[in-house]
């Protein structure tokens, strides 16, 4: 049964405008019964969709956001390495009260942007897959990480289905060699949100690639739910590609200091 009604957290973001116009299409196709979108920063209209600016940290304001939602697609949070009192409200803080509040509003599932730096430590020539334990590169990367297990243990303990995606590099171009191996297509990103809504499971881990030779990852268990990429990074390459070679598959991320404030 497909959702009727999706909150879309993280509205504003890159990946939040690329879903959001997405859904607004469904929405005015009548594929979709309701869209509220939430995000801190100013979004776009969307015709027909309920659009609520707020910070999205505190337990009362999520609980409010998922009130009458089937379906959550969380992209909102901190989208980068930072100190602690960044991430604690928006990256930890927003996930533990957004299962709670699916919990308590009956929410059929939640899609959840996790990132390829839940697992950058791990070295380039490894192959892993969805099995693969967390090795955050980063404190962003162990919100991700967080984010995943409290998925798993509400998958358990309560009805709320989890999709935790792994994103790679899901932007308009290519624009490091790295990307070969991460990049996901704005366009793919949408087949597997599609994949998240319908598809039948509890909790699930997939990367967010494309159809990308010889990645880092092997996307098995996506390609089993449904998720079936189109794209290729060699069709989406920038005019300049930053050719860093890295140790790790999180890039630069497992080279940034942590801050010491
Ligand atoms: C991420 O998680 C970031 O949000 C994004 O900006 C990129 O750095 C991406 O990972 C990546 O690894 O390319």
């Amino acid at each position: 049964v497909y959702p009727q009604k999706i909150l879309l957290t993280g509205a504003a973001g890159g990946l939040g405008q690329v879903a959001a116009r997405h859904l607004g299409r469904m929405l005015r196709r009548g594929d979709l019964a309701g869209l509220r979108m939430a995000d801190i920063n100013p979004m776009e209209e969307v015709e027909g969709a309920e659009i609520v600016q707020t910070p999205i940290s505190e337990r009362d304001v999520i609980f409010d956001l998922v009130e009458d939602m089937d379906a959550v697609i969380h992209l909102s949070g901190i989208s980068g390495e930072s100190d602690w009192a960044s991430l604690i409200p928006s990256n930890l803080a927003a996930t533990a009260h957004l299962w709670d509040a699916a919990f308590a509003h009956g929410t059929d599932r939640i899609l959840f942007a996790s990132s390829n730096h839940a697992v950058g430590m791990y070295p380039v020539e490894q192959r892993i897959d969805d099995t693969a334990a967390p090795r955050p590169d980063s404190r962003y990367g162990l919100t991700k990480a967080f984010g995943e297990q409290l998925g798993a243990l509400y998958a358990v303990k309560t009805p709320v289905r989890s999709f935790c995606m792994r994103i790679g590099s899901c932007f308009a171009q290519v624009t490091a060699r790295r990307h070969l191996k991460t990049f996901q297509s704005h366009a793919d990103f949408l087949r597997m949100i599609e994949t998240g809504l319908t598809a039948d499971y509890r909790h699930e881990v997939v990367y967010g690639i494309s159809d990308n030779d010889d990645s880092f990852w092997d996307n098995r268990n996506a390609l089993r739910l449904g998720y079936t990429p189109r794209d290729k990074p060699q069709d989406f390459l920038a005019e300049e590609i930053d050719q860093t070679e890295h140790r790790l598959q999180g890039g630069e991320f497992p080279d940034l200091p942590l801050s010491r404030d």
